[in-house]
């Protein structure tokens, strides 16, 4: 079984079709070569900085990482907030809360020798699930031409399906064989939709020359968030972004409870729905 890939005109629907249906789809060359040289002058200096620090079992030992690249990277909220992104968002995760943000947006390097990496649901740090509810999902940008020599990552389709009705703690949920999945070779600029249920792995690199990704996670407004973004990106920087991209990181309530603060705090990051709305404040 293959993944379905499309070109750069696909329509939203079709995309959310495939991506529900296999957990999983392409979308190639996406992104233009300007921006996506962008981001990777931008990601460099941080790769060198501290790419190594999360170096473990699971990152692997000579693959570089770096974390909430909004905090450095101006031009990767370009892709971060995708619109055709953000309408695979909306399909996935609105169902099932008021407002979605991110969990993590992470410059993945998988360097020459790297081993392959262990197949995981990214939603596993989640204890629960739902049957046919969605926590998260991600897109995944490809720096680099990702080819099955240099480490395109690995997806098992239709693994989202594999869900127990029972609640099975994920912890004891035990992963596919790595012959069942297949690698998303595609050219750079190509973006990876994959759900968080669904089974998938950084690839070897077997080739000369390192390999470089983007990847975001999305995921329902009301689970706390994998990375701490408020911390990360505090509100100050976050300021500089535009309110779609704000709203991403977290800077809006959920509802009318979830998220409440002192308004004393409140800067320009924050966004309200009576700014949105236009309506004076009460
Ligand atoms: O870099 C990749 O291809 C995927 C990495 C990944 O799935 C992860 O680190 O969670």
């Amino acid at each position: 079984m293959s993944l379905e890939r499309f070109k750069a005109d696909v329509t939203p629907e079709t995309v959310i079709a495939a991506l529900n249906r296999d957990g999983a789809v392409i979308i190639e060359s996406l992104a233009n070569d300007v921006t996506i040289d962008r981001v990777v002058d931008e990601f460099r200096p941080e790769f060198d900085r501290v790419g190594t620090a999360v170096q473990n079992d699971f990152n692997g030992y000579t693959t570089l990482r770096i974390a909430s690249v909004l905090g450095f990277s101006p031009t990767s909220a370009d892709l971060i907030g995708h619109p055709l992104v953000l309408e695979v968002a909306d399909s996935i995760l609105l169902p099932n809360c008021v407002n979605y943000r991110i969990g993590s947006t992470s410059g993945i390097e998988i360097h020459p020798g790297e081993a392959q990496q262990v197949l995981h649901r990214d939603d596993s740090m989640y204890p629960l699930r739902v049957p046919g509810v969605e926590w998260q999902f991600s897109a995944l940008w490809a720096l680099d031409d990702f080819t099955i020599e240099n480490g395109a990552t690995h997806v098992v389709p239709q693994s989202h399906l594999q869900i127990d009705s029972e609640i099975v703690p994920v912890s004891e949920e035990i992963a596919p064989a790595t012959e069942e999945s297949v690698q998303a070779s595609m050219p750079k600029g190509s973006l990876l939709l994959y759900l968080g249920s669904a089974w998938h792995g950084g690839g070897a690199n077997r080739s000369a020359h390192p390999r470089m990704a983007l990847v975001n996670t999305y995921a329902l407004g009301w689970l706390r968030q994998e990375v701490n973004q408020y911390i990360d990106i505090p509100s100050d920087v976050a300021a500089r972004y535009p309110e779609h991209i704000r709203r991403l990181l977290g800077y809006q309530m959920h509802g009318d409870d979830l998220g409440h603060h002192r308004t004393d705090k409140v800067n320009s990051a924050w966004v309200t729905d009576w700014q949105r709305s236009g309506l004076p404040r009460e």
